[in-house]
């Protein structure tokens, strides 16, 4: 086996990327590089929080010659106010995803399109809500726990379940702060009534609440979302697959699956591999069907699955454009409304399927647990039909693509960690190998890398260099989301790329027969890195502020950002951005979400847009912690 790796360069991407982008001139539609030149230059009152349109009185702008707002209101009542808006849209967001998974376990049957593939994982979790499984059906089983499930969300008293998972000092750090989440929906609604105009005005109360409005998701929704997902359709464990626009086939009909409710594209992977739509294909001159994702619905099925990965975020319309794709189906969230134009102009179906995304030039075809089975096999059997429409002048496959391992859940780290133990004298399913490694040195501390692309800065710029200078550093690296994928692109989930790596982590690397990046799934699976975090401290016999582990997002864009990035810091864990936080018009808010956190729960956010200068302090960050944990 040839050890030679050579990763994909941004420049290589970014010249795949002008390739396609002459497609798009070609064939007449915009594409977000036109769509960024005519929104630059960014207002400056919205860029750094400072303007305010939640009543008819305004909106108004903060100035040296207005300092308040007709109201009143501050710099800091502003921009606070707008970050809790954030927060909660974002929490929001990902916990009626997570709600929507739960409702599928609460439909699942034996003879229905959902089933219950993981019963340990159910059985676990029932065990722990207290659920009675003895001598029950395991559907049985499975209702009751999702009806508890549900019941979280709206619950009238009392706190998230799922906060009863954490340490026992993160417990009490939350309760002191007063930030321990309740329902989802309640701290929603409190996000937005206090949010109101002439509500809360103390900037101090918009931070502290938008900590826990996070925690409501992570603590809450994304983990719902994340188990519940897990027990239908398989908790992911290491397996291979390849990512970048070269997985998309000339000879195939290629489907593209694009969002984050893995219930839809769940249902195509499964259509798609009857022997009756293959055959269909073949009838119609292809080879096969080739299923790729998109976003976080491409970590779902891969590290399902093993579905190739087309890419992330800014990749969307570039899929598109390669001329080759039949069909794109998508569920919810980080869709382009600009997909519907663009597929007009090429043959691409497209399809959304949720009323929760209803986007214009698409079919809807509402998806549900009664009809998810009729849907797929629908959309799979048109795009088949439809593999004879395409335009062969339009047709141009950038050929980048690499192998990747993905599928790194809390339990598939464990399950490779237990090949590294001495089964005669070692726990199995600890952290504890992983533990000794960080201790002695071998790996200094891992990043837990996230979030979106973004065109404010050079796009998977400062994803990709940020994780090659931490892996040659020794720190290991875990990912989700769209900075998941970029690694991939680049090649980092190759177990090939541990070359890139110091000698300590490339000789981890090889024992355990892994990556230096870890793909952890999606963004609702964050919440496994919560998990992560929180079973390391406990087997440390630490508290996770001390752990040398930070959180990085370094081109983060969406709502869900700022709800993830809040429910990391109350978790203790220090989060690096490259995207200033739209509140910089007020040195006050600055402060509090830089500085003021640490005192309510011993981490904050650490903020510099320079790609180089971040890793340094990264690095720094890491480096501190071991310093004063003494190892
Ligand atoms: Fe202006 Fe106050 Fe109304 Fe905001 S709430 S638009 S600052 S008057
Ligand atoms: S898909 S939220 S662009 S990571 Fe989860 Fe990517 Fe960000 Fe969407």
């Amino acid at each position: 086996m040839s050890t030679e790796f050579v990763s994909t360069t941004v420049e290589q991407m970014e010249a795949d990327t002008a390739r396609l982008y002459e497609t798009a001139q070609k064939v007449g539609i915009d594409t977000w590089q036109d769509r960024v030149k005519n929104q630059t230059p960014h207002c400056k009152f919205g860029d750094q929080g400072i303007c305010c349109r939640i009543c008819s009185m305004g909106p108004c702008r903060i100035t040296p010659k207005a300092p308040k707002g007709i109201c009143g209101a501050t710099a800091a009542t502003i921009s606070g106010r707008n970050y809790l808006r954030h927060a909660a849209a974002g929490a929001a967001t990902h916990s009626d995803h997570g709600r929507e998974c739960v409702w599928k376990l609460y439909d699942s049957s034996a003879d229905g399109y959902y089933h219950v593939t993981d019963s340990t994982k159910l059985l676990k979790l029932a065990a722990e809500w207290g659920v009675e499984t003895e001598g029950r059906d395991i559907y049985d089983v499975a209702h009751e726990v999702a009806e508890i499930g549900l019941n979280e969300y709206g619950k009238i008293k009392g706190f998230q379940r799922w906060t009863n998972r954490a340490t026992e000092e993160r417990q009490q750090k939350w309760d002191a702060a007063g930030i321990r989440p309740r329902a989802v929906d309640r701290e929603v609604v409190a996000s937005m009534h206090m949010t109101h105009m002439g509500c809360t005005a103390d900037h101090k109360e918009f931070v502290r609440q938008a900590l826990r409005v996070g925690l409501s998701d992570g603590w809450g929704g994304s983990m719902a979302g994340t188990e519940m997902s897990d027990i239908l359709y398989g908790t992911p464990m290491p397996r291979d697959t390849e990512g970048n626009l070269g997985v998309l086939d000339k000879d195939m009909v290629n489907i593209i699956c694009h969002g984050h409710d893995p219930a839809v594209s769940e249902m195509i992977v499964q259509v798609a591999e009857t022997r009756e739509m293959q055959a269909l294909a073949r009838e119609q001159g292809a080879k096969g069907i080739n299923i790729v994702g998109l976003c976080c619905t491409a970590n779902e099925i891969a590290m399902r699955h093993g579905i190739k990965m087309a890419g992330n975020f800014l990749q969307q319309e570039n899929a598109l454009l390669t001329g080759v794709v039949e069909a794109i189906c998508v569920d919810v969230q980080c869709i382009f409304p600009n997909i519907g134009p663009l597929s007009e102009c090429f043959h691409t179906k497209f399809y959304t399927t949720s009323p929760i995304a209803r986007i214009p030039f698409s079919t809807y075809l509402h998806l549900t647990s009664e009809n998810a089975g009729e849907v797929a096999k629908q959309i799979v059997t048109e795009a088949i039909e439809n593999f004879k429409n395409r335009d062969e002048s339009k047709i141009f496959i950038p050929e980048h693509k690499h192998k990747a391992t993905v599928g790194y859940s809390c339990e598939g780290i464990k399950s490779r960690l237990d090949t590294v133990t001495n089964s005669h004298l070692d726990d199995l399913d600890t952290y504890r190998p992983l533990i000794e490694c960080v201790r002695s040195g071998v790996i200094r501390g891992a990043v837990a890398m996230v979030g979106c692309n973004n065109p404010k800065v050079r796009p998977d710029y400062s994803h990709i260099e940020i994780m090659k200078k931490l892996i040659e550093n020794d720190i290991v690296i875990v990912a989700t989301g769209c900075a998941a994928q970029a690694a991939s692109k680049a090649g980092l989930l190759d177990k090939a790329s541990k070359v890139l790596c110091g000698e300590g982590l490339r000789r981890v690397c090889t024992l355990a027969d892994i990556p230096p990046v870890l793909h952890m799934g999606s963004c609702v699976d964050i919440s496994r890195m919560m998990l992560l975090v929180t079973g390391i401290a406990k087997d440390w016999g630490i508290e996770t502020t001390q752990l040398p582990v930070v959180g990085c997002a370094p081109e983060w864009m969406s709502e869900k950002a700022v709800s993830i990035a809040n429910y990391v810091v109350a978790t203790g864990i220090d989060t690096y951005l490259g995207i200033d936080p739209l509140v910089s018009g007020s040195e006050q808010m600055m402060d509090l979400i830089t500085n003021g956190t640490t005192e309510w729960v011993g981490a904050g956010y650490h903020i510099n847009t320079d790609p180089d200068q971040l890793v340094q302090e990264i690095i720094a960050g890491i480096e501190k912690k071991r310093e004063l944990l003494g190892i």
